[in-house]
């Protein structure tokens, strides 16, 4: 789904604000058709989760249904044009009525949605959008919820938490990312897919433009220079423009060319005009390597979270700012979206800033023993969505398709076979993995992948203190890894969590200085294995977790504090990671 730029022929209106939330914790909204008459609630901000705006605990611990309303204007000099309203993400399933008439739903808490509401719409007045956003997770839903504790493991485990979740952060409710309109001919460029490849200094880009509506005939593509043209047949354009003497896209030069899709009618007049910033670049997998434009990469970085203070998983544009200017500070090269997509607007700046980005589905911990074909089906929409909200962005050098998965899981081979099948089919030009924490005689799906992400807490879930067996446990899970499957490793998570300012000497559990030994000592041997391509510590900043009884509110493990200061171990990973000692 296509970003909406403003261009020559688009404007974009930003409905970002105060909006009226209605908690339903009765649910009875629906039967007294709140979409046509929403009552006065509570102010709320959009972007942002709802959670801890407010003081009462049962809107902190809320997961079900709650309507959101504002009115907006649509400006008069948009009659006749393609009106859209469009959500950054909803969570978990959203119902859009405008001014009383339904639009659609959406189910999935971390991807964009859309609908046209030319028709609905009430030109140079007042109208009203209401949403109604309920977040029940089951068996079914990705990723799950409320799963009974007699599965064992992580349901077990997370059966005590409140919310309920089998997951190991908070799962934070509303809209917490932009909604905005915007209007574009009634023929336009409703869609753009760009592959991209190196031949000598030679960049190569195939485009394929999916347009809506009958008088577009023909586009004209220019990028960096190099221009093109195709016939739109059925609604669809595809082409090739070669860029001379191109600046590749990599982390360490990240080149951006703006490649301009304008739609032309019979006469050759422009109908839509949209702009979107590429990068040339290729990703391959070479025996035990990952090769960005026919190199090798070697990955620093972290997992991280969408997770701010009062804020929740909301967009939040100086913490953005902050986070990527600390991810530059250390010297970090690469994070993964865990566990779910993250915004737009945080992959634009990884494309930008150059950050190599896996994308990660929602599907955390998705319990097989609990999945039904619903949950296969709606894992399958998340992939698909993921796919096609991030297709395009050079940032995004490869997918995870989930995280971590408990062992001996019946059928787990065939329902990843299914998730991994269905993306290939749309990508071929990106390696897919799945982040696991299994030791790896356990392992029965990493054949599917073209890389193992594997999630190691070597001297802390295990071993805990025990920093004198670290290298034997790490030898014996990585090393045994890459024996199994011959595989690159990307080391996904690794880490310990400390309190920030507990300090104690020598390091022990908690401490920051145990931290900082267990994540020097951990890198230094990861170092010296060939197989393994990348470091990305568990995590970046600590994050909130459900209510139980093993996180102090929040998980721990950041490198920095909840509010993006650093602790001891950050200091040693910007050492470890400079530049100058290791290019890649
Ligand atoms: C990993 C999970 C991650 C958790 C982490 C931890 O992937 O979501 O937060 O463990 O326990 O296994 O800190």
């Amino acid at each position: 789904m296509l970003y909406p730029y403003p261009s020559r022929t688009r404007t974009v209106v930003d409905l970002s604000g105060i909006w009226n939330a209605n908690f339903d914790f009765e649910n009875k909204g629906m039967k007294k058709k709140w979409h046509l008459r929403v009552p006065k609630g509570r102010e709320v901000a959009v972007p942002s989760s709802y959670n801890d705006l407010f003081t009462e605990r049962e809107i902190h611990n809320h997961m079900g249904a709650v309507w959101y309303s504002r009115d907006f204007i649509v400006p008069a000099q948009w009659k006749g044009k393609a009106v859209h309203l469009r959500f950054g993400s909803a969570t978990y399933r959203a119902k859009v009525w405008v001014n009383g008439r339904l639009l659609g739903g959406h189910e999935g808490g971390y991807t964009p949605f859309e609908f046209d509401i030319s028709e609905v719409a009430r030109y140079g007045a007042k109208n009203r959008v209401v949403v109604y956003l309920d977040y029940i997770l089951d068996a079914n839903t990705i990723p799950q919820g409320n799963l009974p504790p007699n599965l064992g493991g992580y349901a077990a485990w997370h059966s005590n938490t409140l919310p309920s979740v089998p997951f190991d952060f908070y799962p934070y409710g509303g809209i917490s990312r932009p909604v905005k309109i915007y209007c574009t001919e009634a023929d336009h460029v409703a869609d753009l897919t760009v592959r991209t490849d190196i031949s000598g200094k030679k960049g190569i880009v195939n485009y394929e433009v999916v347009t809506r509506g009958r008088k577009g005939v023909s586009v004209d593509v220019s990028v960096g220079g190099a221009k093109g043209s195709a016939k739109v047949a059925r609604n669809k354009a595809t082409g090739r423009v070669v860029i001379n003497n191109c600046k590749f896209w990599s982390h360490v030069k990240p080149n951006l060319y703006d490649l301009t899709v304008r739609l032309k009618d019979t006469n050759g007049d422009l109908l839509d005009e949209y702009a979107l910033p590429i990068g040339v670049r290729t990703v391959k997998i070479k025996g035990n390597k990952l090769l960005l434009n026919g190199k090798p990469v070697y990955f620093k970085g972290f997992g991280r979270h969408e997770d701010i203070d009062i804020i929740g998983k909301g967009l939040n544009l100086p913490f953005l700012v902050r986070d990527f200017n600390l991810m530059k500070w250390i010297h970090a090269n690469s994070f993964r979206t865990s566990h779910y997509p993250y915004s737009d607007e945080q992959i634009q700046m990884a494309d930008r800033l150059g950050f190599l980005v896996c994308t990660e589905s929602q599907a955390v911990t998705v319990s097989l023993r609990a999945a039904t074909k619903k949950t296969l089906e709606n894992h399958v929409q998340a992939v698909r969505e993921m796919y096609d909200r991030d297709k395009n962005h050079p940032s995004v050098i490869m997918w995870s398709v989930g995280d971590e998965n408990e062992k001996g899981e019946p059928g787990s081979l065939a329902y990843f076979k299914a998730i991994v099948k269905e993306l290939r089919k749309l990508d071929d030009t990106r390696p897919i993995s799945k982040a696991l924490t299994l030791h790896p005689r356990d392992d029965k799906i990493s054949q599917l992948f073209d890389l193992i992400i594997f999630n190691i807490y070597a001297c802390w879930y295990g071993l805990t203190g025990r920093l004198e067996q670290l290298e034997t446990r790490l030898e014996d899970q990585c090393g045994g890894y890459w024996r199994k499957f011959k595989k690159p490793i990307l080391i996904g998570e690794f880490g310990a969590a400390s309190y920030p300012g507990l300090t104690w000497l020598p390091g022990v559990v908690w401490s920051e200085e145990y931290q900082a030994e267990l994540v020097e000592r951990t890198i230094k041997w990861f170092r010296k294995q060939p197989y393994i391509i990348g470091e990305q510590i568990w995590v970046f900043a600590d994050f909130k977790c459900s209510q139980e009884n093993k996180r102090v509110i929040l998980n721990r493990k950041g490198v920095f504090a909840r509010n993006r200061q650093p602790k001891m171990v950050a200091h040693v990973l910007k050492r470890l990671w400079d530049p100058r000692k290791d290019p890649y």
